[in-house]
């Protein structure tokens, strides 16, 4: 297999509305997930740079669409976070609608990664957004994340028990990661580098 370094990966852009989006010469995968899911946190650990995409406590970090460009390879697009509340009715829908018009705008997706906090219960988004994927043909991998928080064998149970409980596509691959202590990130980027492979 053709390996993908992680480590060489720029910034590319940050957009602002679908129309700013850079235009797709590489597959692309796609991280979307509630805010303060850790998504940025995950680009980060992926590519072994903690100051590349910008994290914070506080929900509603990621406002644009931010690309990543990995090994001139694939392109990684960090989505907002849906479910946004603090901020202004209409700045949350603006945010909400790029993460929702994201997937409807024709834009080839390669992967979709959906990120859920592993100690929270999914929200009607998520559960949305998994219903919608499961109707489309785009590829997604469920990442479970701040798998640090918990025991081993606490997170296997709470996988257990999402996956009992969540329409997972059989299909589906399914990685449990923290990005703080850095568990799981090598699987779920050899998964990654695999899929992007299989692309031929
Ligand atoms: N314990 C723990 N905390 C994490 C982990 N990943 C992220 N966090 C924390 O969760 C908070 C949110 O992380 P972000 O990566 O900014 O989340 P996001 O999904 O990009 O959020 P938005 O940009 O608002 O959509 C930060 O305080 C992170 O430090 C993890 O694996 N373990
Ligand atoms: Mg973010």
């Amino acid at each position: 297999m053709e390996s993908i370094n992680f480590r060489k990966t720029r910034f590319l852009k940050a957009a602002a509305t679908i129309k700013q989006c850079p235009d797709q010469e590489l597959p692309e995968v796609v991280l979307c997930g509630r805010s303060n899911v850790g998504k940025s946190s995950l680009v980060n650990a992926l590519v072994d740079n903690s100051k590349l995409a910008r994290t914070s406590a506080s929900p509603g970090k990621t406002r644009q669409v931010v690309y990543f460009e990995v090994d001139k390879r694939l392109l990684i697009a960090d989505l907002p976070g849906y479910g946004y509340a603090k901020v202004s009715r209409e700045k949350s829908q603006a945010f909400s609608s790029l993460c929702d018009d994201y997937f409807t705008s024709g834009r080839k997706i390669s992967l979709a990664l959906i990120l859920l906090d592993i100690r929270r219960e999914p929200s009607d988004k998520d559960v949305m957004m998994l219903d919608y994927l499961n109707h489309t043909d785009i590829p997604y991998f469920i990442v479970f994340t701040k798998c640090d928080k918990m025991s081993r064998s606490q997170c296997l149970t709470r996988q257990r028990a999402l996956a009992d409980s969540f329409n997972f596509s059989p299909d589906a691959s399914i990685y449990a990661i923290s990005a703080d202590k850095k568990l799981g990130i090598k699987d779920l980027a050899d998964g990654i580098a695999s899929f992007i492979n299989s692309l031929g």
